[in-house]
């Protein structure tokens, strides 16, 4: 049989030498525009109507979570748990060129760990520079990868995520290091890309959010991975839904691991 990973056409050869270098040695890679104007108008419609709905409790699948180790961000709008709120997400986390990217850093046994939106608010959004594991790994033992789907054009003024290439090889935390891990670091770049671009970063990179300095939200999907053995973020199996599981394809359910 198969792996479902080929059944899904995440196929190495997805991914130009440039691509694959640039996820293991820089740490991340721009994947390109891949979604249409059209699938973005779904995406930005689908989560107007769940912030109206969930309010204040937007992300509290997340937030309540025992597996979190930090209360909900101030200044950022959150959504959790987006695997049972649409078919529109569901392309977030199966797309073949994601999925090829991520087997580049995690290994062709991963699963998702959680599909949630996260939007800086104006004059908000600056995160200290952290990796999304608990302890710096030896570079090769990656747990994590994450990605984020861009819903807006990313500019150095919007809030974009800044990231510093090859961190991830360092087998050290930001905060060992950086006297302030909210601060600039010398070496970070700044996510620019247009709306639409899917960029996959292997999430022991340092990497955070910045401020939000317009007048509009910054708005993204991330879609985070883990190797099988570890626990997701979002427990798919107690939250799966019968309409979710009814629609998905059994390669999905592998990667939901439900
Ligand atoms: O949305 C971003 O720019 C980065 C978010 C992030 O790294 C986080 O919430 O842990």
């Amino acid at each position: 049989m198969p792996h479902p990973l080929e059944s899904l056409g995440a196929s190495q050869s997805l991914l130009s030498d440039e691509e694959r270098a640039a996820i293991a040695e820089e740490g991340y890679v721009s994947l390109g525009k891949l979604l249409s104007d059209d699938a973005l108008g779904q995406l930005h419609d689908r989560i107007e109507t769940l912030l109206e709905e969930e309010g204040e409790d937007g992300g509290h699948e997340l937030f309540n979570s025992p597996r979190i180790r930090h209360p909900k961000e101030a200044g950022a709008d959150r959504l959790a748990n987006l695997v049972n709120k649409g078919s529109v997400f569901d392309i977030l986390y199966t797309h073949p060129k994601l999925l090829a990217a991520i087997r580049h850093v995690l290994g062709p046994e991963f699963k998702l760990s959680s599909l949630n939106y996260r939007s800086a608010r104006p004059g908000k959004g600056l995160q200290k520079l952290h990796v999304d594991w608990p302890s710096a790994v030896e570079p090769g033992a990656f747990k994590v990868c994450n990605s984020i789907w861009l819903l807006d054009d990313f500019s150095a003024a919007n809030g974009a995520t800044r990231l510093v290439p090859r961190s991830h090889l360092l087998g050290q935390m930001p905060e060992e290091v950086m006297e302030d891990p909210e601060a600039n670091h010398p070496d970070e770049i700044i996510l620019k890309a247009p709306a639409g671009t899917a960029v996959v970063f292997n999430s022991h990179i340092w990497h955070g959010g910045t401020t939000n300095r317009t007048e509009r939200p910054r708005r993204a999907i991330h879609s985070y991975f883990c190797s099988r053995s570890e626990i997701p973020q979002t427990p798919q199996k107690e939250l799966i839904r019968e309409e979710t599981l009814a629609r998905v394809s059994k390669e999905a359910r592998w990667l939901l691991d439900v």
